[in-house]
């Protein structure tokens, strides 16, 4: 009796376990459907196209017993990994091009969309995740556990569940189009260079390979002193440029296809080139020379400001564009998507264009720093589109920052894409479930820069939620039309209650949790403050950034330049970003900047409020733990977007001395 009640309860475990909890949010988009039977011929066989065939096997929805061919071709249509899929075909220059054109076969069954003449070619050649995970196992503004990869580093054994998740990771990488990851956070450990942390390293590499990822490591640039006991890190000395070679050399013994290194120097406290007296070019070129015998390359933050400046906005332009043409061909400059810091909104980097003789790549955040971490909805395509979409004019009209960083434009040896990950041990990966489309909406855009961010939320809602079991016309206009108009809306509501009509940066300190635009201690740093950003005084608010302030705007191109230096020119959405305006200045809608900044931020709680009643009706579409779990995340989120946009509002009150318009706040008196 004991014996099988024990059984059963172990039973129980193994079903629970394998079925995890929630709408199987663990399967990411990757829901498993019943396969149909598929026959494959291959003319290749490597561990790649194994996954590949692998994963035809367990999804096929196509005519059962179809007989599907892969093959490897050389075909000059097909650039890099891309591919061409026609009909029960897919052929590609390489293995993993056959990867990625059955995952598009795949997704396109189960959307319903046409599988033929279709020609795909990514539009980054290296379209990579960058962890922020720590070796003790922490995430740097991680929502969704601690590590997938790491747990402390007396804690190095790979284990069989290790080996699992890893494997997990990356077909879920694989199929968006994901082909890198650097594993470890920018503030790197030097330790993450030492002997034993490599043997995991390697152990993470060789699960990824075979799904067409390469491993990339954040490093320390002081590692050759605080790991190797050398004297200096100089990159010029000869002691220092050996130590790094060693390390390469063990490293590619390990990891034969190592993508390369990914660094932060000299940026907020981390060590660099410039504590030696030399200067970024210096200590990218040094580590380009040593990387580039093995294929390897280097991404080298811009992320780079100081409390000397007065415009934090002004700082990587101007200590990255003297450099401009003096980097290595495998260096690649790589560049946040705004000036500041991954704010909800901001106008695109002025280095994008700016830099011709350079290859650059844009960097943006999927993990929600400045978005309401796992609490709230926001689903993050159409920020990205946003800056893709931008026009730099830095080649003439149409130099978007897609195209002036995907080698349309300037002639990149590499091109690449970063994406700042919000994946741990959380058992739906991201925090909450539809955290897993901005993950998703990412490698989407990173292997296609023209994608629609509508198209994005579309895709991955038929692929999360369609269940066979819907008919189709009911479940598109009761839940796929409103869900999708939520999410499409979501960020921008996320901008409407924290941060409207260009402000920026007005977060609670350290957590960037909610609204703090008071915070402003004695001692602290200037630029650390959000009085810093919002200038609020008694005239009005906002940054002047134009010609008769910081001047940031004649760091852009014309026609933007003028465009910007001037009020009237200006987009709304920057307003704030640029001018400092007076709480009685026009705004197009022809309201006083105090009211619009009022109905801004009202607008902003209104759209979560109805995100709620959007969700509340869409219950019978969904399983009930998924439907709880986002009620509640829509309940927190509209408590809190009111709490942040009550706190703004009467916060500037104090400068513009303005009543609130008679509409959103009748006044009790009254
Ligand atoms: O936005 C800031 C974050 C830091 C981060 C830094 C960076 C990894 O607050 O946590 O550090 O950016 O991008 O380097």
């Amino acid at each position: 009796m004991k014996i099988i009640r024990s059984t059963s309860v172990i039973l129980l475990i193994i079903f629970l376990a394998i079925k995890g909890y929630g709408n199987d949010a663990h399967e990411l988009w990757l829901k498993k459907q019943p396969a149909k039977s598929v026959v494959i011929s291959s003319n290749n066989k490597s561990v790649i196209v194994n996954n590949a065939i692998e994963a035809l096997k367990n999804g096929w929805q196509g005519e059962n017993n179809a007989r599907l061919k892969l093959r490897i071709v050389k075909d000059k249509a097909i650039n890099n990994d891309g591919f061409k899929l026609d009909n029960n075909q897919i052929k590609a220059n390489t293995p993993s091009g056959i990867l990625y054109g059955v995952y598009e076969l795949l997704r396109r069954q189960q959307t319903g969309e046409n599988t033929n003449s279709i020609l795909s070619n990514p539009s980054y050649q290296n379209r990579i995740l960058n962890h922020w995970d720590n070796l003790d196992g922490s995430v740097e503004r991680g929502y969704a556990g601690n590590s997938i990869f790491w747990r402390g580093e007396k804690d190095l054994a790979v284990t069989a569940n290790d080996l699992e998740l890893w494997k997990q990771y990356a077909i879920a990488n694989a199929s968006i189009g994901i082909n890198g990851s650097a594993i470890n956070n920018v503030n790197a450990s030097p330790k993450m260079l030492s002997s034993a942390v490599l043997q995991r390293v390697k152990s993470i590499a060789d699960v990824l390979r075979p799904f067409g990822i390469k491993t990339y490591l954040s490093v320390n640039f002081a590692s050759p002193a605080v790991l190797g006991g050398l004297k200096t890190s100089d990159p010029l000395n000869a002691d220092v440029i050996k130590w790094w070679k060693a390390k390469a050399d063990e490293i590619y013994k390990l990891v034969p296809d190592f993508g390369g290194f990914l660094v932060k120097a000299n940026s907020e406290g981390e060590p660099g080139p410039q504590d030696f007296g030399r200067n970024h070019a210096d200590g990218a070129n040094m580590m380009a020379d040593i990387l580039k015998p093995y294929g390897g390359i280097v991404m080298w933050r811009a992320f780079v400001y100081s409390p000397s400046n007065k415009d934090r906005a002004l700082q990587a332009y101007l200590e990255f564009m003297p450099f401009d043409g003096k980097f290595r061909d495998n260096v690649i400059i790589q560049v946040k998507n705004g000036p500041i810091d991954f704010q909800p909104r901001e106008p695109f980097s002025a280095l994008f264009g700016a830099m011709k003789k350079t290859s650059v790549m844009p960097e943006f955040q999927i993990t929600q720093e400045y978005l309401g971490h796992s609490n709230q909805l926001a689903f993050l395509a159409p920020m990205w589109e946003e800056t893709l979409n931008s026009d730099t004019y830095q080649n003439g009209e149409g130099s978007t920052v897609a195209k002036v960083t995907n080698g349309s434009i300037y002639n990149q040896k590499y091109t690449a894409i970063a994406g700042v990950a919000n994946i741990g041990l959380d058992s739906n990966w991201c925090g909450y479930n539809f955290a897993q489309a901005n993950w998703y909406a990412y490698g989407r855009l990173a292997w296609n820069d023209k994608l629609k961010s509508s198209q994005i939320a579309d895709e991955w809602l038929k692929l999360t939620f369609k269940s066979e079991k819907e008919n189709a016309d009911n479940w598109t206009v009761g839940f796929l039309e409103p869900v999708k108009k939520m999410m499409l809306e979501s960020r921008e509501a996320v901008v409407n209650y924290s941060m409207p009509l260009g402000l920026h940066h007005i977060f609670a300190a350290h957590h960037h949790y909610g609204p703090g635009p008071w915070w402003a201690p004695k001692n602290a740093r200037p630029d650390w403050t959000p009085p810093y950003y919002h200038q609020a005084d008694s005239t009005g608010l906002g940054f002047n950034r134009t010609k008769t302030g910081s001047n940031a705007v004649s760091q852009y191109h014309e026609p933007l330049t003028s465009q910007l230096n001037n009020a009237a020119t200006t987009p709304e959405i920057y307003l704030l970003w640029f001018h400092h305006l007076s709480w009685d200045y026009k705004t197009k809608s022809g309201r006083k900047l105090w009211d619009e900044l009022c109905y801004s931020y009202d607008k902003g709680v209104n759209q979560v409020r109805d995100f709620q009643k959007t969700w509340d009706k869409i219950e019978n579409y969904v399983d009930s733990t998924s439907f709880v779990e986002m009620q509640k995340l829509l309940k927190h989120q509209a408590f809190d977007a009111k709490v942040y946009s009550d706190a703004c509002v009467m916060y500037f009150q104090q400068f513009s001395k303005r009543p609130i318009p008679f509409e959103l706040e009748r006044p009790v008196y009254n």
